[in-house]
Formats: C-alpha cells, structure tokens, sequence
C-alpha cells in the first residue's frame, strides 16, 4: 500500500511538471497595456517568450523592448542573469531566453516609446 502511495504521488508531481501552464501575465505602466506570453511552459533552457504592447487597445509596435530575467545570489550559487532584445514578428516582440536552473526568476522589462521615454515593468516567472 505505501508503495502504491509513493507511485501515485510520484505521477502527481510528474503529472504537473509536464502539464505546468504555458506563460501568461498581463499589466499596464504609463498608459501602455503589456501582455508577457509563451506558447509551451516554461523550462530550464531556451524559452520563447512573447511580449505584446498595446497603446488606448491598439497594438503598438513602434516601441524597442529588451527584457532582463535574473535570480539573486543564493549559497552556494552566484548571480545568475540573461539579458535580450526583443525582435518584432508579426506585431509582437519576442526574444529567446536561456534559463539556467528551476525556480523564481525575477523580470525587469523595458520598453522604449517613440517619444524617447522608456518603461519598466517587473515581474516574476516560476519554472
Ligand atoms: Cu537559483
């Protein structure tokens, strides 16, 4: 019976690893909507990630957009970061990142508007 138990909890959690949702968050800053995306969920290694802005609901691609995912120092494992601009196809930004290890990934994305001004937003991503 115990052995069954472990069984089972051991397809739970495999279960979830392989059906873990594909990224999704959305939020606004200075009057600009954000929508930060993936198509598969997110693994340790190379991830799609797709980032689309919007501007009074109208897609808005005249921006330059660079996105910093990083994950502070811990013991034992130092500062580990990976930094890319965004490419825009089709009316949306996206840029491939390189995720080191599991765990809580901190963003910072940064957008830069045609009249010169640039914004942040920060996130978080779990993997
Ligand atoms: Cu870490």
């Amino acid at each position: 019976m115990k052995n069954l138990f472990k069984l089972f909890a051991g397809l739970l959690i495999a279960f979830n690893l392989v059906h873990a949702d594909p990224l999704l968050q959305e939020g606004s800053k200075d009057g600009y909507d954000i929508k930060l995306s993936s198509e598969k969920s997110l693994v340790v290694g190379s991830n799609e990630i797709v980032i689309e802005l919007f501007k009074d609901e109208a897609i808005l691609t005249s921006a330059k957009v660079k996105i910093k995912f990083y994950m502070p120092e811990m013991p034992g494992m130092p500062y580990m970061e990976d930094e890319s601009k965004a490419k825009l196809i089709d009316g949306k930004y996206k840029t491939n990142v390189n995720f080191s290890m599991g765990g809580t990934w901190q963003y910072q994305l940064k957008f830069k508007t045609e009249d010169g001004k640039v914004h942040k937003v920060r996130g978080s991503v779990n993997l």
